[in-house]
């Protein structure tokens, strides 16, 4: 959808400065837009999903284990497609003001693509590159973001997302080695031309929120303090924005309707973006391939 249509709509959750921050930075965070409600039921979500990890002894389709994962100490690096595993979780993106603040940014026709659950464990919870999410999942158009939910407060030292403002209008990155292995990040040879020196850490107390583009450039430091950092990543897009490459993070939701309705005309935007690997055979997590797991 295009953003004067986006914006000629009223706000329903997100302030009017908070719009402008998305749409000219690429990402803003929202302090604590999620109440202590929802918080205490996703809570209880996550903790059976760790629970049920005890029983995994290494990384699978929905469970990404850190290598110290026991079943006395559990150790997660993620949980993928957490919407399928517990109906709470798609239940806060179709009951929740979250999809209120979806609309603010997408427009009234909002659908789901993927969701992920990202740990950060305490004390060594993995560094993520800087990467793009646009190289993972190419769409139609740029209408397409990823929301953030932190589950407990998260602080500068927790590894909070961190983005380059105004990145997103800059050039998707090759996520691939020049031999043609795709890492899921940017490349030593690109990691020049990034402005890491204007790098803006999306932190906050539990329940604040960051939205990201699809385009613009993120990642975050690994966690060595003794308390975690879960985020619950849920990706979204307006109705008429199209993936046209196969999904990594299957789920039974993918492209079902938030918030209004199926679109009738999908609508196109020019570019150039990487195609990415043919995931039908299966993908692992950001992870793994950042860490070179699966070279
Ligand atoms: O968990 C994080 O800090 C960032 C994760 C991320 O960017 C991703 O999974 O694409």
């Amino acid at each position: 959808m295009r953003k004067e249509d986006i914006m000629s709509r009223p706000a329903k959750v997100l302030s009017q400065a908070q719009r402008d921050e998305y749409f000219n930075d690429g990402a803003v965070v929202v302090p604590a837009l999620i109440g202590t409600e929802w918080l205490a039921k996703l809570r209880a979500a996550i903790d059976r999903q760790i629970e049920l990890s005890r029983a995994e002894t290494k990384s699978g389709s929905i469970f990404d284990l850190e290598r110290d994962h026991t079943a006395e100490e559990p150790r997660l690096r993620r949980v993928s497609s957490p919407c399928d595993q517990d109906e709470v979780f798609w239940q806060f993106l179709t009951d929740s003001k979250i999809g209120d603040a979806f609309e603010d940014l997408l427009g009234p026709n909002v659908k789901f693509y993927q969701s992920k659950l990202n740990f950060k464990w305490a004390k060594g919870g993995a560094e993520v590159k800087w990467h793009q999410d646009a190289p993972f999942f190419p769409h139609t158009n740029t209408s397409v973001l990823t929301c953030g939910l932190y589950l407990n407060d998260c602080d500068m030292d927790q590894g909070p997302l961190a983005i380059l403002p105004g990145s997103h209008k800059g050039p998707i990155y090759d996520h691939y080695t020049e031999d043609g292995h795709w890492t899921g990040d940017i490349q030593d040879k690109d990691l020049g031309k990034l402005d890491v020196d204007n790098v803006r850490y999306l932190h906050g107390p539990a329940g604040s929120v960051t939205f990201h583009n699809y385009r613009t450039v993120h990642g975050s430091k690994p966690n060595l303090t003794g308390r975690g950092r879960p985020l619950l990543l849920n990706v979204v897009s307006a109705a008429d924005s199209l993936p046209y490459t196969s999904q990594p993070l299957p789920s039974r939701y993918e492209q079902a309707i938030i918030r209004g309705q199926q679109a009738r005309w999908a609508h196109h935007e020019d570019g150039d973006y990487i195609v990415p690997p043919d995931w039908s055979g299966g993908y692992t997590s950001i992870f793994a391939t950042q860490q070179r797991e699966q070279m």
